[in-house]
């Protein structure tokens, strides 16, 4: 296939769990956006197909009808593929189908059997970009069955997230970055904590209240409220905990917030592929408390750009809480400079597309 070098031409099919722009998509709508916006600003030709209702400011989109797919982490393990009737997944691959020979490449950004199962009914080459660690044994198989049938076609963000899946072969891990512009370094913060997510059990929030009533600092809560009775729980559990929750905000906003901590707390109780608001975090200064497990832990460099601590050890995090002094916040920003930058993502990414339209 004659590729020039330097232009491609690129769909990128999104999460199919709610429009983009809403929140729903958690981290991956961020990465999606960031890596369309670096492909378009190095001259690339790009279209997103996503939810009707989707807004992303100044980047081409079509919007698809249709019934959102139901999201992957609330299935058991050995549940069965669903597709609801008039299916927006379905219908948004059916959109890819009829314009494929318009691009070099599509890349899929839903963690769903279907675009994976549709992989070699396809003319033009997918690359999958798996947003979470093993969820469904459907989605296992059907990913390693890619992997084998068309190898390097599926990047992760991280190599633990890559090793919950059966996948015997090297996979590209992309990691994540953000536009580091819109994140404004903090010297001087206040006293107080945040905590960034979708509010879901996965999520593990109730860890990061315990651990700030027992700190006895102030938790700020900012993410999309995804399960509200997950949230009445904890506000029932912890009545007099110094908590408030402002809601899924603009990341303008939320960095504005964010800035001004002590340090985030990341309390993920599954295997978090990356945890794009680390990197958000020490765009910021701010120092990340984590869980030692997933993308986390190969993110935060322990005791320099914050803590790594026993996975679901709430004193643990209070202890890391009380060593906070030992980080200097320059080097969190430091670091999101040199590895997380949009810059840095871009790169990563062509390089992938590259590698995978040579090996055609
Ligand atoms: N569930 N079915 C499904 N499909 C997705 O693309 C999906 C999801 N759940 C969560 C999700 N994507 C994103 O929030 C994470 O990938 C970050």
């Amino acid at each position: 296939m004659n590729i020039s070098p330097s232009h491609l031409k690129l769909l990128f099919v999104s999460t199919p769990v709610g429009p983009l722009g809403t929140g729903l998509g958690g981290g991956v709508e961020l990465s999606l956006y960031n890596i369309a916006q670096e492909m378009l600003r190095r001259g690339h030709t790009l279209q997103i197909v996503a939810p009707q209702g989707s807004t992303f400011k100044s980047i081409p989109l079509v919007q698809i009808p249709g019934n959102f797919q139901i999201i992957a982490q609330s299935q058991e393990r050995t549940a069965p593929i669903i597709i609801s009737e008039n299916s927006v997944l379905a219908n948004m691959w059916e959109y890819a189908r009829q314009v494929q020979d318009d691009y070099d490449l599509i890349l899929n950004f839903a963690y769903d059997w279907l675009p994976f199962y549709l992989t070699p009914f396809f003319n033009r080459p997918i690359a999958h970009f798996v947003s979470m660690g093993s969820l469904y044994e459907a989605m296992d198989q059907i990913v390693a069955q890619v992997a084998a049938q068309f190898p390097g076609t599926i990047g992760f963000y991280t190599s633990s997230q890559a090793a919950t899946f059966n996948i015997n072969q090297q996979c590209p891990c992309l990691s994540s970055g953000i536009d580091l512009s819109l994140y404004q370094f903090c010297a001087q913060p206040q006293l107080e904590l945040a905590w960034l997510g979708r509010i879901a059990p996965e999520k593990g929030l109730e860890d990061a209240v315990a651990a700030a009533q027992i700190a006895n600092i102030p938790l700020k809560i900012m993410g999309k409220m995804q399960d509200k009775s997950y949230w009445e729980k904890i506000c029932q559990d912890y009545p007099d905990v110094p908590i408030k929750y402002l809601g899924f905000m603009s990341t303008a906003q939320m960095q504005q917030e964010l800035r001004q901590c002590r340090a985030m707390l990341m309390t993920p109780r599954w295997m978090e592929a990356f945890g794009n608001v680390a990197i958000e975090a020490l765009a910021c200064g701010v120092p990340v408390i984590a869980y030692n497990r997933g993308g986390p832990s190969e993110i935060i460099q322990d005791g320099m750009t914050g803590f790594l601590v026993e996975p679901d050890d709430v004193n643990g995090l209070v202890d890391a809480i009380a060593r906070l002094d030992q980080i200097e916040r320059y080097t969190c920003r430091n670091q999101a400079e040199t590895e997380y930058s949009v810059a840095a993502l871009g790169d990563r990414f062509e390089l992938w597309f590259r590698d995978i339209l040579q090996s055609l």
